[in-house]
């Protein structure tokens, strides 16, 4: 039970001064002494330095760098996000796992999580590098009461949601470039994928690929990527826990997305627009049928980027890469 395990955690982190009573979390939660001692064996099996007083309980003397279910939900405050969580130590993509257990029925909120992925996925096909132990590679099941015309605006949802976690937890200023990246100081943090599984009129699932580069040097990065990758870590100059940036995410992703479902889109571009870097500039747009530049202006109410030609005239944006 991942509850209690969780629930151990966190009161374990109080230090060695406020030990937690076994007896009182068994009583809590209705299970055994024993159970509860099992599960510190488990913590300790995973990796987790616990400490003894005699009479009075234990304490947390280190965590392990993990991305355990565990270990994010201890720091979790969302209602349905994160609370059934699988994690795998590897696979070739986070998203494909999801696609099946979304099918099968998973909740609400679902996330699959890997340490490491094989064969991580971007759009179009594109590769996603995903260094083992060094980022956060999930995919998150939702399944929100909107029509399958207002699913791609969800990626646009999704990176407020990880802007605000990382301007929480850290001392770098993100910026959004449309439709699904986050920079910082240039450079790609984060990527968003974001796929559909629905019937004409009604979304089933909405599944939301999130990868960020958390604790990478230069070198973890693929030759090919360099120049243009970076890291929480790299910009920060000191590591990040990834289990704390992992809950911190979907404390804001539950947040946002019942903004939108509830209210629309109107409060939601309201906050996209303010950590977009490419609004009032010159950029060059690359479709898959052609290339040209124009003026960003803004999004629309349905999540298109909206771009004024030279000649003066307004075009709406679904989908294209961009060059700032
Ligand atoms: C994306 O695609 O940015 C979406 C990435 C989504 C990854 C997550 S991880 C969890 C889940 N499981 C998956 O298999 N995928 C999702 P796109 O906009 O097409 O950008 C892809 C491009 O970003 C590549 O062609 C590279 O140039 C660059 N790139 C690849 N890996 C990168 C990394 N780790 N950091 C920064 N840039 C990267």
């Amino acid at each position: 039970n991942t509850n209690v395990k969780s629930e151990l955690l966190k009161r374990m982190s109080a230090g060695k001064d406020n030990p937690v009573s076994g007896q009182q979390i068994a009583d809590e939660y209705g299970v055994s002494r024993t159970a509860v001692w099992k599960y510190v064996k488990e913590l300790e099996s995973e990796g987790y330095e616990i400490g003894t007083i005699r009479k009075r309980g234990y304490y947390l003397i280190s965590s392990p760098d993990t991305v355990a279910p565990s270990a994010i939900q201890q720091f979790l405050q969302t209602e349905n996000y994160g609370r059934s969580m699988r994690h795998v130590e590897t696979c070739p993509s986070t998203q494909i796992l999801a696609h099946e257990e979304a099918q099968n029925g998973a909740p609400n909120g679902t996330v699959i999580i890997a340490d490491e992925q094989t064969a991580g996925k971007g759009r179009l096909s594109r590769p996603w590098s995903s260094a083992a132990g060094k980022g956060i590679w999930m995919s998150v099941i939702t399944r929100p009461e909107l029509t399958p015309q207002q699913a791609p605006q969800m990626t646009l949802v999704a990176a407020v949601a990880i802007v605000r976690a990382i301007e929480e937890l850290t001392e770098v200023t993100p910026a959004i470039k449309w439709p699904n990246d986050i920079l910082v100081n240039g450079r790609k943090l984060t990527g968003i994928l974001t796929e559909l599984q629905a019937d004409p009129d009604r979304v089933k699932a909405i599944i939301l690929g999130i990868g960020m580069n958390v604790n990478q040097q230069l070198e973890d990065f693929p030759e090919e990527i360099r120049a243009i990758a970076t890291s929480l870590c790299i910009e920060e100059g000191q590591p990040l826990s990834r289990p704390k940036l992992a809950a911190k995410v979907l404390d804001y992703l539950e947040l946002y997305v019942a903004l939108y479902v509830k209210k629309g889109f109107a409060p939601i571009k309201i906050l996209w627009e303010s950590y977009a870097d490419s609004i009032g500039k010159r950029v060059r747009i690359s479709t898959l049928q052609d290339t040209y530049e124009a003026t960003a202006k803004g999004i629309s109410e349905d999540g298109r980027l909206e771009v004024v030609l030279d000649d003066g005239s307004i075009r709406g944006i679904y989908s294209a890469d961009i060059h700032i």
